[in-house]
């Protein structure tokens, strides 16, 4: 065949599930692959297989609003995810693949003098770890977002912002395709359509995992399935203190690009952004009730577009595009649970909430690391699941993007 027909594909087509791997990674989203991609990458380890009930990213990954920041509460979940938007600093020259990584900065607003408070705990714990934070007031709000209604004249003034210019945008299909094709270059197995059922185990550690198209004999599984992680667990025996709610967001036509910040408001339980695209993308806080139903709602709709419209009426004829839902898994602290849990060879990334996505880089390193060394790395200790039996939460409830 000549070569210009010849179509460079972004990973290996499935094959054949082999009987045995070192490792077997339950979820081909973000942080499925990303630690897929590291064990390759920074341990030799390549024995490995992806597995995924659907296709590559066709859970979490996909359907989040794409936020990456590092601007939170607890110096624990500050210092985390600062490591987090360090890699994805670097992630696009590492993986040779445009993600579209926009750092336009990020504003959380406040409304009152408790917001004010809540910004200014963030912004000292963010300075003490090196992270760039600071409380602006409304003439320099003003500066970075000219567009925004800053006036009194509703119903939350806004009096003061969160600001912290690392904060950003990315691709997030690009991300998932990105470590995918890493993943795959470094000779991992990616097996979409392929669901797991059961989980071996003997003599409290793990052997091995039943899938839909057959067992498969593993030292260690890696659950990275956030909605669905408490069914995975569940097939392990692992009881995790978690509940699945869900998220939605929607995007409004492509207007001409205005907004080139990311505007937070947990007091209105909105985040708009402007997509490379020229969309507006608009999301709220997660639903209240536990449901693995994706189905989106009005009363969504209608309360998210009026929360915008007060600090961005010129949106007012903007036609919504299309919405979607997540599936969020909800600990009771807001915090993950990431590492080892009471069954040997048994790993979990979990607890995400609405924080998983910009997580994945620092994920997929940590969690390599600690396949390869058997060593809980000092970043990833405070966030495991001993902590709820210990009583050693890690609160980053005032941190979520909206309130979650
Ligand atoms: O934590 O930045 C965030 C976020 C945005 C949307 C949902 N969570």
């Amino acid at each position: 065949m000549k070569d210009i027909f010849r179509v460079r594909r972004m990973w290996r087509p499935r094959g054949e599930l082999k009987r045995r791997y070192d490792v077997v990674i339950v979820g081909a989203g973000s942080h499925g692959l990303s630690t897929a991609y590291y064990l390759a990458k920074n341990h030799g380890i390549t024995d490995v297989a992806v597995l995924d009930k659907s296709y590559i990213g066709s859970g979490a990954a996909g359907r989040n609003t794409t936020i990456i920041r590092a601007n939170y509460r607890t110096p624990q979940g500050a210092e985390f995810y600062s490591a987090s938007v360090k890699l994805y600093e670097g992630l696009a020259a590492d993986l040779d693949f445009n993600l579209l990584f926009s750092q336009q900065g990020h504003l959380t607003l406040a409304h009152s003098d408790r917001g004010i408070i809540t910004a200014n705990e963030r912004a000292e714990v963010n300075r003490l770890l090196g992270i760039d934070s600071r409380v602006i007031y409304p003439d320099e709000i003003a500066k970075l977002c000219p567009e925004m209604n800053l006036s009194e004249e509703v119903t939350w003034p806004v009096m003061a912002a969160l600001y912290h210019p690392p904060g950003g945008i990315i691709r997030h299909d690009a991300v998932v395709w990105g470590y995918a094709r890493g993943a795959d270059r470094g000779g991992v197995e990616i097996h979409p359509y392929t669901e797991v059922t059961g989980i071996e185990r003997s003599n409290g550690r793990v052997r091995g995992v039943q899938t839909t198209r057959g067992d498969i004999e593993c030292d260690t599984v890696i659950s990275c399935t956030a909605g669905w992680s408490t069914l995975v667990a569940d097939l392990a025996d692992v009881p995790l203190p978690i509940t699945t709610h869900i998220l939605q967001a929607f995007v409004t036509e492509p207007v001409k690009p205005f907004l080139d910040v990311i505007i937070v408001s947990s007091q209105m339980h909105i985040y708009v952004s402007q997509t490379d695209r020229g969309e507006f993308l608009i999301g709220a806080e997660i639903e209240p009730y536990t449901t693995y139903k994706g189905i989106g709602t009005f009363p969504f709709l209608e309360y998210s577009a009026k929360h915008t419209l007060e600090l961005f009426p010129q949106l007012e004829r903007a036609k919504i595009l299309r919405s979607w839902t997540g599936l969020c898994d909800l600990s009771p602290d807001y915090s993950p649970i990431l590492g080892v849990t009471e069954v040997d060879g048994f790993l979990v990334s979990c607890g995400w909430g609405t924080y998983g996505f910009k997580a994945a880089p620092i994920v997929g390193t940590t969690l390599a690391e600690l396949v390869a060394t058997k060593q809980t790395p000092p970043l990833i200790a405070p966030f495991a699941l001993e902590r709820f039996y210990k009583d050693e939460l890690v609160s980053e409830l005032a941190a979520a993007a909206v309130s979650h």
